[in-house]
């Protein structure tokens, strides 16, 4: 068990290793002594940090656990935690709580508006009205969405949510994962780039980490849209890392594919001038979940899980290695 905070009656010390944002800083630093992020991860009080605050794209590794020796708690408000060396944290006694199910209606909204934006070019159509272009003529034709051919890279929590949503606009929507789901009606192909194969537009929601890195490369690129007379069209909300960003500039810029609708880079906030530059392709900030509603939602379950398990009860969400 790890040691016990100096004081059981003060606030606990925990490191904030993502800064709270508003609407949970306040009721943070009611419970707790939080104290920022220290570059060099040194923070003043290692001796007693009893609980991590982190973000979806927090980095936690196990150097950092190593330095605190009264951890018992990693609490990541978001559903993603690639980002923290669980392993590490599990062999130190460590819990690891992230913020799944509240975030996947709007994750999965943002997929089907990039689609939307994507293929009905709406971007572009807002810029055509806005510069005065519409008198000259009109704006030039875009693509059809409904009835279209989808193909879900990871066929999870928010995937389901995004096939629902799809089924509405008569998509015929195909999947990869791990392994099958024989429950769900939807055709499984066993890899990527069988998926790539037969789908109009390729939606990423799959998680990032090792397992996925670059999972979507310039063979699966090549193969998106092949099956069909229209080039495909990418779409990715899970995380930057799962596709090779420069093979997807390649692809874009050579005509490989026909667009793109990205809310997720390699290197965020950072996203290549030469991505920026083509004007088929629909960008926007790693908004997945940035509604109030929601990131209120994730910020009450992360606060919940994190003082939980200080109290020493059990964690409302504990990550999969953790259950
Ligand atoms: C947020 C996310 O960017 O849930 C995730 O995994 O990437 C996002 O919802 C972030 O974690 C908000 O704190």
């Amino acid at each position: 068990m790890p040691a016990a905070a100096a004081n059981p009656d003060a606030r606990p010390d925990i490191l904030a290793v993502a800064k709270p944002m508003a609407l949970i800083a306040p009721r943070l630093d009611e419970h707790f002594t939080v104290h920022p992020d220290d570059p060099g991860r040194a923070p003043a009080a290692a001796a007693t940090i009893r609980g991590i605050w982190a973000s979806g794209e927090s980095r936690v590794g196990a150097d950092l656990i190593a330095r605190l020796p009264a951890l018992q708690v990693i609490s990541v408000m978001g559903v993603g935690y690639d980002g923290i060396d669980v392993a590490a944290a599990r062999s130190r006694g460590v819990m690891v709580t992230h913020t799944p199910d509240v975030l996947n209606d709007d994750v999965a909204d943002l997929a089907i508006g990039l689609m939307l934006c994507a293929a009905r070019q709406l971007p572009a159509a807002d810029r055509f009205v806005r510069e005065g272009r519409w008198p000259q003529g009109p704006m030039p034709l875009a693509r059809k969405l409904s009835g279209a051919r989808l193909g879900i890279v990871g066929m999870g929590r928010i995937g389901q949510a995004i096939a629902r949503r799809a089924a509405a606009f008569g998509m015929a929507i195909a999947y990869t994962a791990r392994s099958a789901k024989p429950a769900l009606p939807f055709a499984y192909w066993p890899t990527v780039e069988a998926l790539a194969e037969v789908s109009d537009f390729l939606v990423v929601i799959t998680p990032g980490g090792a397992g996925t890195r670059k999972l979507i490369d310039a063979k699966v690129l090549a193969a998106l849209g092949r099956s069909s007379a229209q080039k495909g069209i990418l779409v990715n909300v899970a995380r930057g890392s799962v596709v090779d960003e420069a093979a997807l500039i390649d692809a874009l810029e050579q005509g490989v594919i026909a667009g793109a609708g990205l809310d997720v880079f390699e290197n965020e906030p950072g996203v290549p001038e030469r991505l920026r530059a083509l004007p088929h392709v629909v960008l926007s900030p790693h908004i997945g979940s940035a509604t109030r509603q929601t990131r209120q939602a994730m910020a009450d379950l992360a606060f919940d899980n994190l003082q939980r398990c200080l109290q020493g009860l059990a964690a409302r969400t504990p990550v999969p290695e953790c259950r």
